[in-house]
């Protein structure tokens, strides 16, 4: 006989399911202010603090307070709250295209905004992000045409990518945002070998990294984090942290007890936790961490406390495993709310020129669809050419393709 109980295998459980609420608890929030602000050269070991707090500059009523809070000019600040808005307005609307059926699939950003947004406005125009399909807030606040994001989410004639990817999954080299993958985590380590490329060449220019928490599960986060750590590769490693992957809840991809952000200290990566639905705190995060890749001090690991407010994808319906009302008492708010109550608490903005600001986005959006249905749309038989299925496979077409393409008739 065994002096010991059996033993049981421990399967995580998020707290709230469809008829009960969560208990945020687990969170392990921190008031405004809190957290120090080393200086950037700190050693890796030493933000292990700073990993398992959080970093909030936005307080209750919408001050900036604490360490990490610096006079934001007006401009930049408003600059970042109209890429927040456009990219909800143009998610809502494209929601409701996918609906209608012009479109095959659609995945918003509802409550992240702030993120891609805010680092998007701390890096340099020419810093490269390896994107998941959650941060279109990149391509918006670095203006990327409106109507031809829609031609690509159309597969219409004038899509970008012809037809060949799944709508969300965008390329844009020009503005610094990598190919999006359908297969999760790959795009950290590429973010990793560009930002070694960049410092073998000497370049000054910076790569950004992005992940959500389920996908650190994979084997290519692990990865990455030891090659950036071995090479002090000038990289800043985003983890969204929004609290959900698909129907999965965080604590099953190992965040049960332990923030993300402490696995950056296991690999001598510093690491900060930061409340992702702060603008102003995404914004000094994501500029101290920069300033740490370009002063070739090495990578940082970031997690971004936040909440994934709508569906998974336009394929899901979350009412299936969490509360219907979950993103209403989430802690940390809404992102666009919290900066404009700032920006009202400031006397730089007004609930009427939010109202004014919202209806030219909407008339933006609506104008940059109707400009890219002109060009056809999911449904409608405007479809890029069959026969340039066959481009790009390869540099050039091998023979075996141009039969295929001829067996085609094309
Ligand atoms: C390698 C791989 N495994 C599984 C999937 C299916 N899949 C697509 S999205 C997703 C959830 C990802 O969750 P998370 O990383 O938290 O990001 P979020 O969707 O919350 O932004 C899964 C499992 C995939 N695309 N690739």
């Amino acid at each position: 006989m065994s002096d010991y109980p059996p033993l049981r295998l421990h399967v995580p459980e998020p707290s709230g399911r469809p008829g009960r609420p969560t208990d945020f608890n687990y969170l392990q929030l921190c008031p405004a202010g809190r957290a120090e602000k080393p200086p950037v050269d700190v050693a890796p070991v030493d933000t292990r603090e700073l990993a398992t707090q959080l970093i909030r500059i936005l307080d209750e009523d919408g001050c900036a307070v604490g360490p990490w809070a610096t006079e934001e000019a007006p401009d930049l600040l408003l600059q970042g709250l109209r890429a927040m808005l456009k990219t909800r307005l143009f998610d809502a609307r494209m929601l409701k295209a996918q609906r209608q059926k012009k479109l095959s699939f659609y995945m918003q950003c509802l409550g992240e905004e702030a993120i891609a947004v805010g680092q998007t406005l701390a890096l340099r125009p020419d810093d490269m992000h390896f994107p998941t399909y959650r941060q279109q807030g990149i391509l918006i606040a670095r203006e990327a045409p409106l109507d031809e994001m829609i031609c690509q989410l159309l597969s219409n004639a004038r899509d970008p990518l012809k037809g060949r990817q799944l709508p969300v999954m965008y390329s844009y080299r020009d503005l610094g945002f990598f190919s999006i993958s359908g297969n999760l985590g790959t795009q950290y380590i590429q973010a990793v070998g560009w930002a070694m490329a960049s410092a073998i060449k000497g370049d000054t220019r910076i790569a950004a990294g992005w992940i959500g928490d389920g996908a650190t599960a994979e084997g290519d986060f692990h990865a990455a984090l030891t090659f950036a750590h071995v090479y002090r590769a000038p990289v800043i490693l985003n983890i969204v942290n929004n609290q959900w992957a698909i129907s999965t809840f965080q604590a099953i991809a190992g965040g049960e007890g332990i923030t993300l952000a402490t696995r950056g200290i296991g690999y001598g990566i510093a690491a900060l936790r930061v409340d992702g639905n702060d603008f102003l705190a995404v914004l000094a995060a994501s500029r101290w961490a920069a300033e740490r890749a370009r002063r070739n001090l090495g990578p940082t690991l970031i997690e971004w406390v936040t909440y994934r407010a709508g569906p998974h994808s336009t394929s899901d319906d979350p009412s299936k495993y969490r509360p219907a009302d979950d993103w209403a008492h989430f802690p940390l708010g809404d992102p666009i709310d919290r900066l404009k109550a700032h920006l009202i608490g400031r006397g730089l903005w007004s609930d009427a020129q939010h109202q004014a600001l919202a209806a030219e986005l909407e008339a933006e959006v609506a104008a940059a669809q109707k400009a890219a249905e002109a060009h056809g749309t999911f449904a409608s038989d405007l479809a890029p050419s069959a026969a340039d299925m066959f481009e790009e496979v390869y540099q050039d077409l091998p023979p075996h393709l141009r039969r295929q393409r001829q067996q085609l008739g094309k």
